[in-house]
């Protein structure tokens, strides 16, 4: 295949566009605040537009949110929008910076170490990572000590919104046991997008109950983990974690080594030994689990093939998964979708339901190569080719006809573009 299927002008103009002055919203309208994980991938496409300097400062900008206790939220409201819902006065987070009370999958250290063996300007390389470790180094230490209390290895979440897929099938039976929310509100998405294509109202009521249920709890750590009806160990989460351990320990080697490196490493080791809790031989695939009921959740979905990103397969493990991708992408061409074709819940539109999402293809596509499967990886990147044929750079893609769905000028579909598919 000719690479690239696409502009490369086109991509970069869209992070210009949606360039609110040091950080990038997702995209305008739908999204109008930065994002956590988008801010991440997004930097990745900054350094390939050529503006070094620019990338870093996505992640500096992601930042400035973080919360004392190390945690980075998973909305930055740097600056006033009416068009999205919820915004900072439904989260209560009285921060001098904006945020929300919950976080999003972290993928930011390994974007630090890719940000960093890519950069030419190597003076200001040392002197960004110099000042984004002690930020990532706090976020991960948060995330095993907040979200794994009982050092189990397995990290949870405490709300769809967290996994970043947001309304995936595998979430529908945790949810089910959230109360709804019991005042009026009135959801702004499905003004921009079309209603088929997101969420349902019975999901966004128990959205937004947690929503309130953080704020009542005054945000206590403790009062939270012993009381929230949402407790899921999120195996995207989990693995996505693991990935960026691996790669902060590497950019902290000869230059950070105390308790916090080595409480980092001990964590790695403990989610190493627990995987196997989330493994579903019936399914031939990883899952989730709810801890409040010990069951697995039972979904076959991309978020259950990305422990080999997280290198946490074995390699039969690695094996079973690759072989049941032949189906799963024969079912639905312009794959990876989000949830498995043969599945009951799969909707090819909806969502994290069925469309896929070029920047989990990519990072499925790093972890088969780290399972020494290229072919495979290859093919990911031929479907994920095949999604951008149409012209634009859609939030995802409709994984049966390849229709851009969503938000269109999408900064993380376009950074993905020049970072993986250029
Ligand atoms: C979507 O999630 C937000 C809530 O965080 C929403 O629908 O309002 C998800 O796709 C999430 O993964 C993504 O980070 C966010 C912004 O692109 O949109």
């Amino acid at each position: 295949m000719n690479r690239p299927v696409f502009d490369i002008e086109h991509a970069k103009r869209i992070l210009r566009d949606n360039d609110l002055g040091g950080y990038t919203v997702p995209t305008k309208g739908l999204y109008p605040f930065q994002w956590n994980w988008d801010a991440a991938i997004t930097a990745l496409g900054w350094m390939e537009a050529g503006d070094e300097p620019r990338a870093w400062l996505e992640l500096e900008m992601l930042l400035k949110g973080q919360w004392d206790n190390g945690m980075v939220p998973h909305i930055i409201f740097h600056g006033e929008a009416d068009t999205y819902f919820p915004g900072p006065e439904v989260w209560g987070v009285e921060n001098a910076v904006k945020t929300s009370a919950i976080s999003q999958p972290p993928v930011l250290a390994t974007v630090v170490r890719i940000l960093f063996e890519q950069s030419k300007d190597r003076a200001l390389a040392e002197q960004k990572l110099a000042a984004l470790l002690p930020g990532t180094i706090a976020c991960h230490l948060w995330w095993y000590r907040e979200r794994d209390p009982e050092n189990t290895g397995l990290v949870c979440s405490y709300h769809p919104w967290e996994s970043g897929m947001d309304n995936s099938p595998a979430w529908d039976h945790p949810l089910s046991a959230v109360p709804t929310v019991d005042w009026e509100y009135t959801r702004r998405d499905t003004g921009h997008v079309d209603a088929a294509e997101r969420p349902h109202k019975h999901q966004y009521d128990r959205y937004i109950y947690l929503v309130d249920f953080f704020k009542r709890n005054r945000f206590d750590s403790d009062a939270i983990y012993k009381s929230c009806p949402y407790r899921v160990q999120d195996i995207g989460i989990i693995a996505i974690l693991q990935r960026a351990n691996t790669d902060l320990l590497a950019l902290c080697q000869s230059r950070i080594d105390d308790d916090s490196t080595r409480s980092l490493q001990a964590s790695s080791a403990r989610t190493a030994a627990a995987i196997n809790e989330l493994w579903s031989d019936e399914l031939s695939c990883f899952v989730s689990r709810d801890t409040l009921t010990g069951q697995q959740l039972k979904t076959i979905s991309c978020a259950g093939v990305l422990p080999l990103f997280g290198e946490l397969a074995s390699p039969a493990q690695a094996s079973a998964i690759n072989e049941s991708l032949d189906r799963w992408i024969d079912g639905a061409p312009f794959g990876l979708a989000s949830t498995h074709p043969d599945s009951e819940t799969f909707e090819p539109q909806r969502y994290w339901r069925g469309p896929s999402w070029l920047h989990i293809n990519w990072m499925i596509a790093l972890g088969l190569e780290a399972y020494q499967m290229p072919e495979r990886a290859e093919q990911l990147k031929q479907v994920s080719e095949a999604c951008l044929e149409n012209g634009d750079f859609w939030e995802y893609y409709n994984s049966v006809t390849g229709e851009g769905c969503g938000g269109g000028e999408f900064s993380w579909t376009a950074a993905i573009a020049l970072h993986w598919l250029k």
